[in-house]
């Protein structure tokens, strides 16, 4: 079985999509993958319960508790591999995650983890990418799924979806088109990915 394990910190809106899909389109016969678990950072992250309406495993490792440690993000990043790696995953899957990993974390999943990052890359990386999106002027705006490399929001790019941005557009209703077309293209990247 090819294990795939989701990180969230938010919403869990594109790893609701995921899931979905998976069961839409019976990913465990075809590919023989399967969403073993979501972990997110955030206690509080509304993507655990829905996790966990589709009978999956969730789990938490809350970067705040290791601020006092020699190095934050290492021991974070450290801790969250324990846990991610008790599923052995074909793939791990950021999914509206929301801190940015150390390169140590990086090479331990080499090519084996995706991101999705709402905006046309490589333009925009980092936050706030709506608002900039809007300020810049930018006609369109978008999404794109990549590999994560250790430079954020610079891996090779795996899909892109193209939206419009309108006149009146605040980063809120940008952001509410965007997502639509994530939830699209995320599930049909992985699906692609587990493929080969
Ligand atoms: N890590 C690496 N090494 N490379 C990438 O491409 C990554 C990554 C970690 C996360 C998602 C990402 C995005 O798609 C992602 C891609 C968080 C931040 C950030 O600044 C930036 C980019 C992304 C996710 N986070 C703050 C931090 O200090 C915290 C912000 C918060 O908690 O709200 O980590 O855009
Ligand atoms: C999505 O738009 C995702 O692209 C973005 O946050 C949203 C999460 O929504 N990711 C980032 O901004 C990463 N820095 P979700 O939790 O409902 O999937």
């Amino acid at each position: 079985m090819k294990n795939i394990v989701i990180l969230i910190s938010g919403s869990g809106s594109n790893m609701d999509a995921i899931i979905r899909c998976a069961k839409a389109q019976n990913w465990e016969m075809h590919f023989k993958a399967k969403v073993t678990a979501v972990i997110s950072n955030r206690p509080s992250a509304k993507g655990l319960g829905l996790a966990q309406d589709h009978g999956v495993t969730t789990e938490v490792v809350d970067h705040t508790t290791f601020a006092n440690a020699t190095n934050p993000r290492e021991a974070f990043d450290t801790a969250l591999i324990k846990e991610i790696d008790q599923h052995a995953p074909a793939l791990v899957v950021l999914a509206g995650f929301m801190r940015i990993l150390t390169p140590m974390f990086v090479a331990h999943y080499a090519e084996r983890l995706v991101n999705i990052h709402p905006s046309l890359l490589p333009a925009f990386p980092g936050l706030h990418t709506h608002q900039r999106a809007i300020e810049a002027g930018c006609k369109f705006a978008g999404a794109t799924v990549h590999r994560v490399s250790a430079e954020l929001d610079h891996g090779p790019i795996l899909a892109q979806a193209v939206v419009p941005v309108m006149k009146d557009d605040t980063p809120e209703s940008l952001a509410a088109r965007v997502l639509t077309q994530e939830h699209l293209i995320y599930p049909a990247a992985i699906a692609k990915l587990l493929e080969s």
